[in-house]
């Protein structure tokens, strides 16, 4: 859906979205100083995502990866500089993180035409909006302005980006410190529409739940069984994976919340939404209205994730290299 189409039918919006810059990102912040920034951002994401659309859920989760530890500054694309001061990039949440190369073509392109001018947090979250818009997903307004941060520690990022084994009481936990409701909660879970999950990660729960070379009462037994075709329990492997919404596995859309109801989430994450009255009255009217406003709930809770703990004004730096501290 186009960004004229999206206000059009929903005119709200647009109001909740110009007064939601209480942190002093603004629309078009680079309107004078590098009036092509998003142009540009969005002509090479595009050029990245049509030809692997795969990669718009590795933006996008690393978009949501970024803003969860520290705020949305881009430390999660810092690489390490020794081996004992490892950056977010190295933790294991991080391991299966993908698209940095589009992030970095971008940032050379921008360097070209303004150098020294968009920061790559800014970047970042102008990349995840256009590659999940690429793919006809929903699209969202992007306030920018962000400032790069100095910081990136592997222990900020295992302490802080949501485990897929945590219950619901957690996962609201983590998502209230850093102001998202159990509404934004489950409509951000949404992204698990499109992309991968890795088999490691779910071998316990089809193997070895409790220890007791168990499976997850929580999963469909039938589905279980599925997964146990794909995903089988050898540890070593690290590559094997499967499509988290296997309904429709490219298409942004609400059947991630149909696999959830029938008790087919890929994670226990996943699964636990049904273990909270508002987090389960969500999926369940989703599912029941084909996802009537789904599209709408995304785009108004990726404006509120993409202004978690913004570095604005004199804080902070425009990262030369995305990758590297100035
Ligand atoms: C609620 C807490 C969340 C947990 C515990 C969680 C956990 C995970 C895990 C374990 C994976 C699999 C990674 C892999 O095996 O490669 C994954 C994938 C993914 N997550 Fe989440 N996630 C959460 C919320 C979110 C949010 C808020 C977003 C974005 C708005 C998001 C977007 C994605 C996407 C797009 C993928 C697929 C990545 C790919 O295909 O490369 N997730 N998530
Ligand atoms: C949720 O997980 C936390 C942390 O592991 C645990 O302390 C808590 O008892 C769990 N809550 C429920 C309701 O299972
Ligand atoms: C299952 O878990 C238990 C307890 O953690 C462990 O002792 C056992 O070795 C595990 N079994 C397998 C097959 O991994
Ligand atoms: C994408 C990325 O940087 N992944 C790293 C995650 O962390 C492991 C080690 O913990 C690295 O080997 C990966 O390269
Ligand atoms: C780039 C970066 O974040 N470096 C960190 C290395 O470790 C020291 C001490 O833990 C931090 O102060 C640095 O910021």
């Amino acid at each position: 859906m186009s960004a004229q189409k999206i206000l059009l039918v929903f005119p709200m919006l647009a109001m909740v979205l110009v007064m939601a810059n209480a942190q002093g990102l603004k629309l078009g912040y680079y309107q004078y100083t590098c009036p092509d920034a998003e142009k540009i951002v969005q002509r090479v994401t595009e050029q990245y995502i049509k030809h692997v659309p795969n990669f718009a859920a590795g933006l996008l989760r690393m978009n949501f990866h970024d803003c969860i530890v520290r705020g949305c500054d881009a430390s999660v694309l810092i690489k390490p500089t020794a081996a004992n001061n490892q950056t977010e990039k190295t933790a294991i949440p991080n391991v299966t993180l993908r698209g940095f190369e589009i992030i970095d073509a971008i940032k050379r392109e921008l360097e070209k035409k303004c150098s020294g001018i968009v920061s790559c947090a800014d970047i970042l979250a102008l990349a995840a909006r256009d590659a999940v818009q690429t793919i006809n997903g929903p699209w969202w307004e992007v306030p920018t302005g962000r400032r790069d941060g100095r910081i990136s520690l592997a222990s900020d990022a295992s302490a802080n980006i949501p485990s897929p084994f945590s219950n619901i009481t957690t996962l609201k936990q983590n998502f209230a410190a850093v102001g998202l409701t159990a509404k934004d909660l489950v409509v951000l879970s949404g992204a698990h529409t499109i992309g991968v999950g890795h088999c490691f990660i779910i071998l316990n729960r089809l193997y070895n739940f409790t220890g007791k070379g168990d499976t997850d009462p929580a999963l469909s037994p039938s589905y279980a069984a599925w997964l146990k075709t794909k995903c089988k329990p050898n540890p070593n492997d690290r590559q094997t994976f499967v499509f988290m919404d296997r309904i429709t596995p490219k298409l942004f859309d609400e059947k991630y919340y149909t696999m959830v109801t029938q008790h087919r989430g890929l994670f226990e994450s996943d699964a636990t939404l049904l273990n909270d009255p508002v987090t389960k009255s969500y999926l369940e009217l989703q599912v029941k209205t084909q996802g009537s406003t789904f599209a709408k709930d995304f785009a108004e809770s990726m404006v509120k994730m993409i202004q978690i703990g913004v570095l604005t004004g004199t804080k902070g730096e425009i990262r030369k290299d995305c990758g590297i501290v100035n």
